[in-house]
């Protein structure tokens, strides 16, 4: 059996993917790559489970994509090996669960096209984000090119892809990369936490909807993105899930999902 890369934890409907992999600053192989989107795939078989916390162990979130591993590669495997990375990545975007990325440290290149496909960045002080691939000759292959500037702009996005410039957590919560920062003194897994734990208490089918609608939006004209808000919006009257979270506001009660 191949090495565990990933620790995983659950409890009380939240697991922690904490990339385990600190000697290489947690860099992104093939085997790293095939062990989260299996990870997300069993999280989501698991059914308790419904927001993931992805984090690093040690001084990195995930340092990009293995460069050692990388430099020998011809075209071809090139294109597969990014072709893993955005199967993995999409699959984490896609899920049902909600996924949080809680950046410890730095998130360079294919670590922050990770942090880029969950829905949420929460970053510490010490985190360092960017995409420095065309200082090795290359471009962002694991969605950075095309999420980035999704997220937040193209303006902003071009100027991180052309410039491989590395940034501050602060300047990456001013830009919108980071939702939430966490300063000194706080802890970024227990902030994190925090959120997962209020998504918790809302609907959970509403959630999971609201995420797809969301995502769904992005792909296609406002007009049918309406249209699917419509229909996705009228389908929830159809689950107990609204009676209840109507019918509680109305008697001045918290809802029982
Ligand atoms: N790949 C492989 N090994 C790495 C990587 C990496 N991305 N990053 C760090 N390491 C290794 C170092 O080689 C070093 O190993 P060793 O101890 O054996 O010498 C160890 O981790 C510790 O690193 P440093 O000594 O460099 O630590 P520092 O604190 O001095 O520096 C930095 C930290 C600034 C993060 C520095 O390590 C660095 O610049 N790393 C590379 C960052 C980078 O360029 N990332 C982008 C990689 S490319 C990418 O992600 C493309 C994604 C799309 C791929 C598409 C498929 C084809």
């Amino acid at each position: 059996m191949s090495e565990m890369l990933i620790n995983v934890s659950k409890d009380a409907g939240i697991a922690i993917l904490e990339i385990n992999r600190p000697s290489a600053l947690n860099a992104l192989n093939e085997e790293l790559l095939v062990q989260i989107r299996e990870e997300f795939r069993k999280l989501e078989q698991d059914g308790t489970i419904r927001v993931a916390i992805v984090t690093g162990q040690g001084k990195a979130f995930v340092a990009g994509a293995d460069i050692a591993k990388m430099r020998d590669l011809d075209a071809a495997p090139a294109e597969s090996f990014s072709g893993v990375g955005q199967d993995a990545f999409d699959t984490i975007q896609n899920s049902g669960i909600v996924s949080i990325a809680a950046i410890n440290g730095f998130a360079l290149g294919g670590g922050l096209e990770l942090a880029l496909a969950c829905d949420v960045r929460i970053g510490s002080e010490k985190a360092k984000l960017g995409l420095p691939e065309v200082s090795l000759g290359l471009i962002p292959g694991f969605g950075g090119t095309q999420r980035l500037a999704r997220l937040i702009g193209y303006g902003r996005a071009i100027e991180l892809v052309l410039s491989g410039d590395m940034i501050s957590a602060e300047e990456a919560y001013r830009i919108g990369l980071l939702n939430r920062l966490v300063r000194e003194g706080e802890d970024l897994l227990e902030s994190s936490k925090q959120l997962a734990k209020s998504i918790l208490k809302k609907g959970p089918i509403a959630v999971r909807t609201a995420k797809r609608i969301v995502l769904e939006g992005l792909e296609v004209p406002l007009s049918k993105g309406l249209e699917l808000e419509r229909k996705a919006f009228g389908s929830l009257f159809a689950e107990k899930e609204s009676k209840e979270g109507m019918g509680a506001f109305l008697e001045k009660r918290p809802p029982n999902f």
